[in-house]
């Protein structure tokens, strides 16, 4: 365990505090359990004094908020976790690609419209595989509006709105199979960047597989974002095709080299596995090459050449053919360290920062010195499509050693690097400067991606840093053999790291987070007006008010406008006949903080969150006759347990 050599002086003025309180014959203030005080309590507990600091560095008094928000991806669970910093306290989960029962994501009302935009061939998808959250950026500083995050099993886009932390919208393309370079964006937020990873041929074709290097292709979508609005705007996205590589991660060009986005790659042997075929696996095809290749893409002269027509459209997405990239200088490729995994550019926007799963090193590339001998013509040849290609030494600036198998970078704006090393389980400091290495501490265990507070911007925090670690081993009380993640926070802000907090992740592999200051952020209290729609804009043609509630049928169905209020639905009875569409209208006409009910219709699969000023609309067929009671299901008052009703469907 690192300690560290500061004395406490605090302990001992909180212990003679509380010795003086204790011995106060008036005090009523009884001895803990563990001891009279908080010597004590630090002996019975066996704490050293390192534990007692990174406890009082990240313990909040209640009612106190955290310095920083972070957004974790919640890996299988599809969803998305908020987590305060320091305390590692979660604070919701964002519902995102798969149902959420007490958000009511998914269980009746639009939010289900957002879910279904999310099918893939024809296929509801109750799941998805999140790695890499990307937060709005404006200047290349996270601005706290939006929330952006991929699927990379099924290759769809999510918009989250950070002033309610809903789901707004979902895009999926069936250009791509799958994706891993997702989500990043570029420095004002103009695209949302999506990079296919497993390469298959473009829109969803079938192809066989010995045509793999003439009909397979990877490609990097640029989803064009309305910031006003908060959507993506489909029809003016575009995508460049790729050579048929594994693209890894990406990351965007930011200050002078803002307009670029560079991504890298594994497999460019294009071995595509068939083992029981007398075929090496894939592991020891892709893994031949001594050099992978770095992808060096003018995104702000592709957004010119898209806007000038030379695309061709498959699956509804406008794409840049390989050769067109090649004919206009959009693309370059420079050799990288043999499997290549994170991607990091520089706070300052000068160096790419990237990592090798089986090297040792950090290799810092010079984006002035790729754009200058792109800007030569000073290729040392061609990839199979014709590709031009930099030459490595010209390229970098240096590379750090830093242990076996150096992943993902972060920065604390101190001119510092943090390079996660899985089989190593550490986390490396290094300087930017010299490139050597300052400091090292473990982690538990096999560190993936990591996270800084606002690591990812111009102007990083330092301060925390958190390990993203994939399985906690032996960290936490067992649950069997499906191991937790484990998030360990680090104190990042001396020169020696310490750590402060371990904190099981027990629903996914998270692979990526980003944390973000925390009155960057400007969440609503209530929807206001009231009958605001959360997935439309402003107040709800069928918004409710006092007094206007009714049942109507229509050539439709059967409508209802319903208010919630404490403690009850108008109306409160509603009969419809076997077999009628029922569409529901349900205002919660309430405007104070804490008036939120739910709406729950047993055996409908229907559940409502109904937080104060929102209105939902609903549509269900009530399919078998009976008396099915509804009623609210959030603890809203003292007769929450009378905020009921009856659905009454009568036999035709
Ligand atoms: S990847 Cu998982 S540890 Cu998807 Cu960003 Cu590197
Ligand atoms: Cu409304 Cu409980």
């Amino acid at each position: 365990m690192t300690t560290r050599s500061r004395s406490l002086p605090w302990l001992c003025v909180a212990t003679v505090a509380v010795a003086a309180s204790c011995g106060d014959p008036g005090s009523s203030a009884a001895p803990s359990a563990l001891g009279s005080d908080v010597r004590s309590i630090v002996a019975e507990r066996n704490l050293s004094e390192a534990d007692v600091q990174a406890a009082v560095q990240t313990y909040m008094p209640t009612g106190r908020h955290d310095d920083y928000y972070t957004f974790a991806s919640g890996g299988h669970g599809g969803n998305i976790i908020v987590i305060g910093v320091p305390s590692m306290r979660i604070l919701k989960y964002i519902a995102v690609f798969t149902p959420e029962p007490w958000q009511g994501y998914g269980y009746g009302d639009e939010s289900g419209d957002v879910l279904k935009a999310g099918d893939r061939a024809g296929t509801t998808l109750t799941w998805a595989d999140t790695h890499h959250p990307a937060l709005s950026e404006s200047g290349g500083d996270y601005d706290g509006r939006y929330l952006f995050i991929g699927d990379k099993a099924n290759p769809r886009m999510a918009v989250i709105d950070l002033r309610d932390f809903m789901t707004k919208q979902i895009v999926a393309s069936e250009l791509l199979q799958s994706e891993h370079g997702a989500a990043f964006v570029t420095p004002d937020t103009d695209y949302v960047i999506e990079t296919s990873q497993y390469p298959a041929p473009l829109g969803g074709r079938f192809a066989p597989l010995e045509q793999f290097d003439t009909e397979y292709r990877g490609a990097m979508i640029f989803w064009k974002f309305d910031k006003e609005k908060g959507r993506i705007v489909e029809d003016q996205s575009f995508a460049i095709e790729l050579p048929p590589y594994m693209q890894d991660l990406a990351d965007a060009g930011k200050k002078g080299s803002d307009g670029w986005v560079f991504c890298n790659s594994i497999n460019t042997e294009r071995a595509w596995g068939g083992i029981l075929e007398g075929k090496p696996s894939l592991e020891s095809g892709s893994t031949q090459n001594d050099m992978d290749y770095l992808h060096c893409i003018n995104w702000r002269k592709a957004e010119q050449v898209a806007k000038a027509g030379k695309t061709e459209t498959i699956a509804k997405m406008r794409v840049i053919r390989m050769q067109t990239a090649i004919d206009e200088g959009l693309l370059y490729l420079v050799p990288e360290p043999k499997s290549p995994h994170g991607v990091d550019i520089t706070p300052d926007g000068e160096d790419i920062v990237v990592g090798g799963k089986l090297d040792t090193h950090c290799t810092v590339f010079s984006i002035a010195k790729i754009r200058a001998l792109a800007e030569q013509k000073k290729f040392i040849g061609r990839d199979p499509y014709g590709i031009p290609i930099l030459d490595f030494k010209e390229s970098i600036r240096g590379q750090c050693e830093i242990g076996l198998g150096p992943l993902h970078t972060q920065f604390d704006g101190q001119g510092n690097a943090y390079t996660s090393v899985f089989i190593e389980s550490v986390v490396a400091k290094w300087s930017l400067k010299d490139l050597k290495l300052i400091d090292k501490i473990d982690t538990h265990f096999n560190i993936g991606h990591l996270c800084a507070a606002e690591g990812d911007t111009v102007s990083p925090d330092g301060k925390y840093l958190i390990a993203m670690n994939k399985w906690a081993l032996d960290r936490f009380a067992p649950v069997g053999p499906l191991l937790p993640q484990n998030f360990q926070l680090v104190d990042i802000g001396g020169q020696k790291m310490t750590r402060l907090y371990d904190m099981p992740i027990p629903l996914g592999e998270p692979h990526y987070a980003q944390m973000i200051k925390a009155d960057k952020l400007k969440p609503i209290e209530v929807y206001s007006p009231i009958g605001t729609n959360p997935f439309h804009e402003g107040v709800d043609k069928d918004a409710v008010t006092a007094g206007k509630e009714r049942i109507e049928r229509k050539d439709d169905g059967v409508h209802v406008w319903m208010t919630t209020v404490r403690s009850h639905f108008t109306p409160d009875i509603v009969r419809v006949k076997e077999g009628d569409v029922v569409h529901l209208h349900v205002t919660n006409v309430e405007q104070a903080h804490d008036a939120t009910h739910g709406l729950a219709i047993g055996s409908h699969n229907i559940n409502l969150s109904l937080e104060p000023g929102k209105h939902s609309n609903v549509v269900f067929t009530a399919k078998r006759a009976g008396v099915y009671p509804f009623y609210c299901t959030e603890f809203c008052s003292a007769l929450h347990l009378e905020m009921a009703g009856y659905l009454l469907v009568e036999p035709r």
